[in-house]
C-alpha cells in the first residue's frame, strides 16, 4: 500500500475579529484608504439591504433575499475582479453587482418582479439573478470556455451556496473547468444555510473547499467575514485563472431569513446568530479605522446619511417605474404558443400591472 493523494485545504485571515490585522499576509494594493472604500462599500450593502426588507414587509417589493453578515463575501471578491472579467451570481449577490455599479433602481426593480429589472448587466459583464440552485454553474463554465476559447484573458467569477455544491451541477462544472483548464473562479459564499438546512447536513465532509481536490483543481477556504482576506485569495484566484480554475470557500453566516418568504425562528435558536455577532465584517474594519484615526462616529452618521439619500431616490424612480405587461412574454419562446398569445392581448388591452402600460 502507499498514499496517491496528499490533499490539505489551508484556510486564511488577514483582519481578525478585534480589528488586527495580519501585515504580512495584508496585499499591498488594500491601503488604509482602500479599506476605507471597502467599509463604504459594505455598509451601503447593508444600507440597502435593511431598506428592500422593510419595503418588502410594507408590501413595496415582492420578495427579497437578505445579505446581512455576508458583505465582507460580496464585496471583497468583487473588488478583487478586474473590469471585463465575467460575473455570475446566483441570487443573493445585491452587494456584488452593486460594487460593480449595477444602477441601484434596476436591482430594487427586480425583488420588485419586474422583467425589465437588471437589464444594464450586461454592460457591467454580469449574468442575470439564477434562482434554480446551482444553475449558474454550468453557465459559468460555459462562459469560462468562451473565454479561453476567445483568448479574451477574462475570469468567469461565480457564486455558488454551501446548499448550491451538494446539487450535481457544481461538481459537473467545476470538473469541466478543471480538466480543460478553464479560467473559472467559484466563490463558495457559505453561510451555514440552505434555507432551513445547516451546514452539518449538507455534506460529511470537513470543508466545502476540499471539493475543488476531487476536480483536481486549487481549493482555499478564508474568514468570509474578514474583507481582505476574502479579496486577497479571490485576487490570487482571478490572476491565477488564466492558468485553471479555483475555488475559494468563504466562511460567512446568514444573519437574517433566507428570503422574506422564510421564518428562521422556526428551525434556528437565537443563540447561533447571537454567536456570530462579534464576528461581523463591518465591526472588524471600522475598529481597525477608527484605531488609526481614518473613523469616527461623525463620518459614519454623515456616511449612512448620503446612503440613505442616495437609496431612497432610486427607491422613488422604482416606483415610479411601469411595466409593460408584454416584458413577461417575452424571451421564453422564439414562436409563442396561441395560448400564450392570447393572454399576452387580454394582459396589454387591460392594462395589467397598475392599470398602465408603456409605449
Ligand atoms: C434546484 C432547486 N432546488 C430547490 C430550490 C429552492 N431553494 C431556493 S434557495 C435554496 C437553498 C440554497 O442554499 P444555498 O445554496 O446555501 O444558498 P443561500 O440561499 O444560503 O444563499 C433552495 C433549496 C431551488 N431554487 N432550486
Ligand atoms: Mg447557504
Amino acid at each position: 500500500m502507499k498514499d496517491v493523494y496528499d490533499g490539505t485545504v489551508r484556510y486564511m485571515q488577514i483582519l481578525d475579529e478585534n480589528g488586527n490585522m495580519d501585515e504580512s499576509l495584508r496585499p499591498k494594493e488594500i491601503t488604509d484608504v482602500k479599506l476605507v472604500e471597502l467599509y463604504k462599500a459594505m455598509s451601503f450593502a447593508r444600507a440597502l439591504d435593511a431598506k428592500a426588507l422593510s419595503l418588502q414587509r410594507q408590501g413595496r417589493a415582492v420578495t427579497y433575499a437578505p445579505i446581512l453578515g455576508e458583505e465582507a463575501t460580496q464585496i471583497g471578491t468583487a473588488a478583487a475582479m478586474r473590469p471585463n472579467d465575467v460575473f455570475v451570481p446566483n441570487f443573493r449577490q445585491h452587494g456584488v453587482y452593486l460594487y460593480r455599479k449595477a444602477s441601484l433602481e434596476s436591482i430594487m426593480l427586480y425583488w420588485r418582479g419586474y422583467e425589465e429589472s437588471l437589464k444594464d448587466i450586461k454592460s457591467i459583464n454580469a449574468f442575470p439573478v439564477a434562482v434554480p440552485v446551482s444553475t449558474q454553474m454550468p453557465h459559468a463554465a460555459g462562459a469560462a470556455y468562451a473565454q479561453k476559447y476567445k483568448k479574451t484573458g477574462n475570469a468567469v467569477i461565480a457564486y455558488v451556496g454551501d446548499g448550491g455544491t451538494s446539487e450535481g451541477d457544481f461538481y459537473e462544472s467545476i470538473n469541466f473547468a478543471g480538466v480543460l483548464k478553464l479560467p473559472l473562479v467559484t466563490i463558495i459564499e457559505n453561510n451555514q444555510w440552505a434555507i432551513s438546512v445547516p451546514r452539518e447536513w449538507q455534506s460529511a465532509a470537513q470543508t466545502l473547499a476540499q471539493k475543488a481536490i476531487a476536480a483536481g483543481i486549487p481549493g482555499i477556504q478564508v474568514d468570509g467575514n474578514d474583507v481582505v482576506a476574502v479579496y486577497a485569495a479571490t485576487r490570487d484566484s482571478v490572476i491565477g485563472a488564466k492558468d485553471g480554475p479555483s475555488v475559494v470557500e468563504c466562511i460567512t453566516y446568514r444573519m437574517s431569513m433566507h428570503t422574506t418568504a422564510d421564518d428562521p425562528e422556526k428551525y434556528r435558536p437565537d443563540s447561533l446568530v447571537e454567536a456570530w455577532k462579534p464576528k461581523d465584517p463591518l465591526l472588524r474594519v471600522r475598529t481597525y479605522l477608527a484605531r488609526k484615526g481614518l473613523w469616527d462616529d461623525k463620518k459614519e452618521s454623515a456616511m449612512s446619511e448620503e446612503h440613505l439619500s442616495i437609496i431612497d431616490e432610486a427607491v422613488a424612480r422604482a416606483e415610479e417605474f411601469k411595466p409593460d405587461p408584454r416584458s413577461m412574454f417575452e424571451n421564453v419562446y422564439s414562436t409563442m404558443p396561441q395560448v400564450l398569445k392570447d393572454e399576452e392581448e387580454e394582459a396589454v388591452a387591460e392594462g395589467f400591472w397598475q392599470g398602465e402600460v408603456s409605449k
